[in-house]
């Protein structure tokens, strides 16, 4: 079996990578990344010379080097993570979230139709469904919610799901959709909330809250989306879209209290500032179809996978401190002088 990951570089692409590698030993991954500012080599360093693996640095709107790629490896599943996925840039500059995320899906089908594959996955997200009203906590996203976009970047997502589908029902290509909630976990990029917090929270910097901070999330541990990736390519059916959720829903603010007093930092770097246009107010998987055709369940209690991801941030300064762009930078210093490396939560 030959699966190609595009956006392996990534947060949850590199998690995935991982989990296949250790898996299915008898698999060969094939990762494909165009290596943006979200996208680090040294992340993959664990399984670089590992010979069921390959790099190849590329962008999915590339037509002549994706074809190119797939006429060597004629993979049997695509697993497409690349995209661009943080809200706050799609809102300053929406043009590359609708070349990549869009235009890039349909480059990799095309590939997918021209050489033939036996599954096509596209990793979304719940933003496609717009927000929830934090007064009805009654009601879910189903895979039936109407898509309901609020920023550029989940307009883009949504743009590709109904590309996908559209691939199937008109040329019959064997695809399926996940919609997750939010991610958390090793690798993740400082610029979303969670590593964002704890990056700022060790260099003594200021929290920036975005509003009252009483938005909510659906946490879900990256390695439970992995899983379901995984139990989606071989088992889930073609045509299918499943949500994918651990029902942990968290305020900001909370989060954000949770992770100063792991690291015992104050409260008082806490900065309430401007919210973000659009802002959805809160995001709730029901993940039931999932469980009860695949038997998905997250395996990872919040309190765990915190603590396990904090941990992760304080060893590895290094990845975090490298990854981040030069934009970003000005606005760290090094956390050198860290050196109580246990938390309590
Ligand atoms: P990320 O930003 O950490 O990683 C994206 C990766 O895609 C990077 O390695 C980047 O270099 C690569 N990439 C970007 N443009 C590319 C292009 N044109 N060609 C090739 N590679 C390109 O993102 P992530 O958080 O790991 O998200 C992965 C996927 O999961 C995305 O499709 C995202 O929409 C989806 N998703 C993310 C979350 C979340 O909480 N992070 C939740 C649900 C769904
Ligand atoms: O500095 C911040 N302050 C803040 O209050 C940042 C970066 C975020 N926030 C708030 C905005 C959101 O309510 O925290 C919440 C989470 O923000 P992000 O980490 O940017 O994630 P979100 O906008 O929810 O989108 C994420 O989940 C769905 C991913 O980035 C997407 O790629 C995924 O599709």
């Amino acid at each position: 079996m030959t699966i190609i990951v595009t956006g392996g570089a990534g947060f949850i692409g590199s998690n995935f990578i991982f989990h296949m590698i250790e898996r299915y030993p008898e698999y060969r991954i094939i990762c494909l990344d165009k290596l943006t500012y979200a996208g680090n080599l040294s992340t993959l360093a664990p399984v670089m010379d590992n010979p069921q693996f390959r790099f190849v640095k590329a962008d999915i709107c590339d037509r002549e080097v994706v074809y190119k790629i797939f006429g060597e490896e004629h993979p049997d599943i695509v697993v497409n993570f690349a995209a661009e996925s943080h809200v706050d840039r799609s809102i300053e500059n929406p043009g590359v979230f609708l070349e990549t995320n869009i235009m890039g899906t349909a480059t990799m089908m095309d590939a997918c139709r021209k050489y033939g594959i036996t599954r096509y996955h596209q990793v979304s997200t719940d933003e496609v469904y717009g927000d929830l009203p934090l007064d009805r906590p009654d009601l879910f996203f189903t895979e039936e919610t109407p898509i309901h976009t609020s920023s550029p970047y989940s307009s883009s997502k949504a743009a590709a799901d109904l590309l996908v589908l559209a691939y199937h029902r008109t040329y019959g290509l064997p695809v399926s959709i996940s919609r997750c909630s939010n991610n958390y976990g090793p690798y993740h990029f400082p610029e979303k909330l969670i590593p964002l917090m704890i990056a700022n929270a060790l260099n003594d910097k200021p929290l920036p809250v975005y509003g009252e901070g009483i938005n909510v999330r659906d946490w879900l541990y990256v390695e439970d989306h992995c899983k379901a990736i995984d139990l989606v390519i071989h088992k889930g059916r073609v045509g299918e879209v499943y949500n994918i959720g651990g029902h942990n829903e968290m305020r900001n603010i909370d989060i954000v209290k949770m992770i100063c007093d792991a690291l015992g930092k104050p409260y008082s770097l806490i900065t309430y500032v401007t919210d973000r246009k659009g802002h959805d107010m809160r995001y709730a998987i029901d993940p039931t179809k999932i469980h009860n055709e695949l038997g998905w369940l997250p395996e990872t209690k919040f309190a765990d996978g915190i603590k396990k991801t904090i941990q992760w941030y304080l060893y590895n300064c290094e990845w975090w401190e490298t990854v981040i762009s030069g934009e970003y930078q000005t606005t760290m210093r090094k956390c050198t002088g860290i050196d109580n490396r246990t938390i309590d939560i």
